[in-house]
């Protein structure tokens, strides 16, 4: 019994190796797809948010993570619990999340303490150690009024060269942006195929349950 014990600890002890190590965050996984820094329809304070697509082949939990600009910018993600984005998902941070007054787009997180200048600024996204995503920014398109600026190619570090103004689609109350949905540029995410280790952990896992449970059998029956 204790043996059965101990090959069904490993058996979930190798699962949740494999889930945690799917679940780092590698530069490139995560792209800020979209950035409305000057809303027109109402003020920057009520309608500023951004855009972040998952690029990689699996969920992405982004609670914790921190937010902020080179200036004094800095907001820590506290969501209560996991925001996870999902593989090929689009998920939009804000500094309001009340639709009725924020020009008419649905935030999924609401931040404090980070805007976004209409003529230069920062967005980085990173953990307790490293950056995760760097976007610096200085002109158009991020500047244009009531029209956010959109990703157009999948680099692993884009940079402001890489932004466009997003194509005359409206939202809410009439500025031009697709929060929380592709854009102009179709972004492709890595196929959510398993994580190889994973299989081979599982598998391997499997081998030694199935080797132990043969022996025992011989054990009972003699040949
Ligand atoms: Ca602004
Ligand atoms: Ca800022
Ligand atoms: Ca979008």
């Amino acid at each position: 019994m204790l043996r059965k014990i101990q090959i069904c600890l490993f058996i979930l002890f190798s699962y949740v190796h494999a889930i945690s190590h799917a679940a780092t965050i590698q530069t490139g996984d995560l792209l800020i797809s979209e950035v409305m820094a000057n809303p027109s329809a109402v003020s920057d304070t009520n309608g500023e948010w951004f855009e972040i697509f998952n690029a990689s082949a699996n969920s992405i939990d982004i609670n914790g993570l921190t937010i902020s600009d080179d200036g004094s910018n800095s907001h820590q993600i506290n969501n209560g619990a996991s925001l996870l984005i999902a593989s090929g998902a689009y998920l939009v941070l804000g500094r309001n999340g009340n639709i009725t007054n924020n020009g008419g787009y649905t935030a999924d997180y609401v931040y404090s303490n980070f805007t976004l200048g209409n003529t230069l600024d920062q967005i980085i996204l990173s953990d307790s150690t490293n950056e995760i995503i760097r976007l610096n920014y200085t002109d158009a398109p991020f500047g244009a009024n009531g029209v956010s600026a959109e990703l157009i190619n999948q680099l692993t570090n884009p940079n402001e060269s890489n932004y466009q103004l997003s194509q005359n689609i409206q939202y809410g109350l009439g500025d031009s942006g697709t929060p929380g949905r592709r854009g102009s540029f179709e972004l492709i995410s890595a196929s959510a195929v398993p994580v190889p280790s994973a299989i081979w952990l599982f598998a391997s896992a499997l081998l030694m349950l199935s080797r132990k449970l043969n022996l025992t059998r011989q054990e009972l029956h003699p040949i």
